[in-house]
Parts: structure tokens; C-alpha cells; sequence
């Protein structure tokens, strides 16, 4: 077992529970899961695929909120522990650069990340269908809205959380219009996060069964000294429907469209009451991490059955080596795709 180390700042207040004594997971659940359930503000059904990150000493986040009309909105949301929300009640409302109102008609499946002294979200918008939509803030208050990323249809972007080589990365994952029955990683870069372009491709599904439909970029990716730590999510398709999971990667650091390990096995999968049971059954979707560069400690924030929020918990040292010592590529992960 090597040492890994994570790249980034300590967070002592991390949401953490140690492995339950005798278990042999590499991800093992919040004891009190879950951390968000039904209607939990006035305006919404459901919470779940939702984005966290430290800020002031506490928490906050963007949450995706199903209203009682069926669209999907984003919330603010903060927190002292990482695990008790408070939830807006009122949706964010967008300016364009010049000031102007724009509100997404729909916005789903945030993810958040501190760049540059900034705070980006990007989500999935409509654009005469859905895509990637990208937002700013500084102080989670104002949000100013930016260039779409792509044209549709796309979903699960997910920015890098700095440059490499000068440019702005985001992965992406191509969809259709609807419950899109394929889809691999792609990544963009850019040098002003307006006009994106030199787009290769990443990872491919099909790998195992498991992630045998479809695969999607999940929570920003986590800086290591072994390769980007990504999580993703794996679609397989059944009888009764796609079933969501999670694995996990290690991209080269320099050139991140590179995968470098990749998990044969799921590393989380929908099993428990609150994962098979809700509105869409059978759905783990996770959207963001929390970490400890000193201890090692990973928070992993997913989204349950399309109707609950969720907390998982792993380590660096467990992960890491489980991911390297239990990899499968396929032909076309472990090179440049051209
Ligand atoms: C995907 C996205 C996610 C959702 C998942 C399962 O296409 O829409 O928001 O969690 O389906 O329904």
C-alpha cells in the first residue's frame, strides 16, 4: 500500500465516520443517510444531485431542487457541518454579464468548483434542449451567468478545479435529448471558458457490465499525487431500467483526456432503501466531494433514487489503491483519442 497524498488545502470540520469495524468497503455510507429527504422546502419535492465546497469556515452548496411542476431549479445552500442544510427558499436568479435577467428555463445536476478565486457552477440547461450551462460567483449571492458551454445535447459537465498547460478543462458527456442509451467522457479546454474546442475523448463505457450503457464525469476532480482522482457514474440497462453507480479513475495529470486506471468493480451501488426505492429506484449519482489534504479523508455527495441527498465516506490510501490495483482500460482510455 503506497502513500498517497491529496493535493489541496486541510478541511479539520470535514464531514467524516471512520469504516465500520470489520467491513471491507471502499466506500462506506453516512450512518444517518439520508442527509437530505422528501420536501424539504416549501417549493420542492426533491433534493439530491447536488454540489458542496468549504467556504468561510463552513459549507455551502448548490442544490438541484425538483418543484411540484416537475422542473428542476437551483437552490443555495449552507452549512456549519457539512451535513444539516439550510435551503434557500427561493431559486437563484441569473444576470448575463451585461445585467440582464437570465434564468435557465430548467437547471439540473450542478457541479461547483473553486477556480481561480471564483466560484463556477456548471449544470444542465435548456438550450433548445438540454446542455451545459456555466455560472459565476464570489460571494454566492450575486450569479452572474456565462456563455453556455456547448450546443446541445450534453450533460455532466465538470470543470478541472485549475489550469493545465494554460487551459481551462471540462469534461462532458455527448447525450441525447432524452434518457441518452449511450455516452462516453469527453474533455474540452479553453482558454477563457467561452470558446471551447480541442475535445478528445476520455473514457468509454462499456467497460463492465455495470457501466456497460453509459458513463459521466461526477464530482470535480481531486488533485493527487498518483493522477486525477475522478468519480464517476456507470449506467447499466435492465430489465426494470438503468441502474446508476459509481466508480472511479486516475487521470494523468498533464493530460487529463489520458486514463491511467479506471475501477473494474463498482465502487458504490444502489443497495440500500433510500437508493433503490424513491422516485427513479436503483440511482447513485454523485456530484461532488469534500477532502482533507492532510488526513486523507474523502466526503462523497451523491444524489439517491432521484430523490434524496447522500454522503459516502473513503480515504485516499483505500481508494487510490483499490483503483490501481483493481483496474481495467479499455482500448482507446489509456491514449490521446484522435
Ligand atoms: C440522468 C440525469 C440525472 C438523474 C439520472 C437518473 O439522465 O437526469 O439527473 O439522476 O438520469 O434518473
Amino acid at each position: 500500500m503506497s502513500k498517497v497524498q491529496l493535493i489541496g488545502n486541510e478541511l479539520t470540520n470535514i464531514p467524516w465516520q471512520d469504516r465500520p469495524a470489520g467491513s471491507k468497503e471502499i466506500m462506506w455510507r453516512h450512518s444517518e443517510n439520508p442527509i437530505i429527504g422528501w420536501n424539504p422546502i416549501e417549493k420542492a419535492a426533491r433534493i439530491y444531485n447536488s454540489a458542496v465546497l468549504p467556504y468561510k469556515g463552513e459549507f455551502i452548496g448548490i442544490f438541484r431542487a425538483d418543484y411540484r411542476d416537475g422542473i428542476p431549479r437551483l437552490h443555495v445552500g449552507r452549512s456549519k457541518d457539512g451535513l444539516k442544510w439550510v435551503i434557500e427558499e427561493e431559486a437563484i436568479k441569473w444576470k448575463d454579464t451585461k445585467g440582464n435577467d437570465y434564468d435557465p428555463g430548467y437547471a439540473y445536476d450542478p457541479r461547483l468548483v473553486e477556480l481561480d478565486g471564483k466560484y463556477y457552477m456548471v449544470w444542465c440547461t435548456d438550450f433548445g434542449g438540454p446542455t451545459l450551462g456555466l455560472g459565476v460567483t464570489e460571494d454566492f449571492e450575486h450569479f452572474t451567468r456565462l456563455e453556455n458551454v456547448f450546443i446541445p445535447f450534453n450533460r455532466n459537465g465538470v470543470l478541472f478545479p485549475r489550469k493545465i498547460d494554460g487551459k481551462y478543462m471540462m469534461l462532458s458527456r455527448p447525450s441525447d435529448s432524452g434518457h441518452t442509451p449511450f455516452g462516453d467522457i469527453f474533455i474540452s479546454q479553453s482558454y477563457d471558458l467561452e470558446y471551447w474546442g480541442h475535445h478528445r475523448r476520455v473514457m468509454t463505457s462499456g467497460c463492465t457490465w455495470w457501466q456497460g450503457k453509459k458513463i459521466g464525469a461526477g464530482a470535480v476532480p481531486i488533485e493527487t499525487s498518483e493522477g486525477w482522482l475522478l468519480l464517476y457514474h456507470g449506467v447499466n440497462g435492465t430489465c426494470n431500467g438503468y441502474v446508476y453507480s459509481i466508480g472511479a479513475a486516475l487521470l494523468d495529470l498533464e493530460n487529463p483526456s489520458k486514463v491511467l486506471y479506471r475501477t473494474r468493480d463498482y465502487i458504490l451501488t444502489p443497495e440500500k432503501d433510500y437508493e433503490v426505492s424513491g422516485f427513479v429506484p436503483g440511482v447513485t449519482f454523485p456530484c461532488s466531494t469534500l477532502y482533507d489534504a492532510k488526513t486523507g479523508r474523502i466526503a462523497v455527495y451523491y444524489g439517491a433514487a432521484d430523490t434524496y441527498l447522500a454522503v459516502a465516506y473513503t480515504d485516499a490510501d483505500t481508494l487510490i489503491n483499490h483503483i490501481k490495483e483493481n483496474s481495467f482500460l479499455l482500448p482507446g482510455d489509456e491514449e490521446e483519442y484522435r
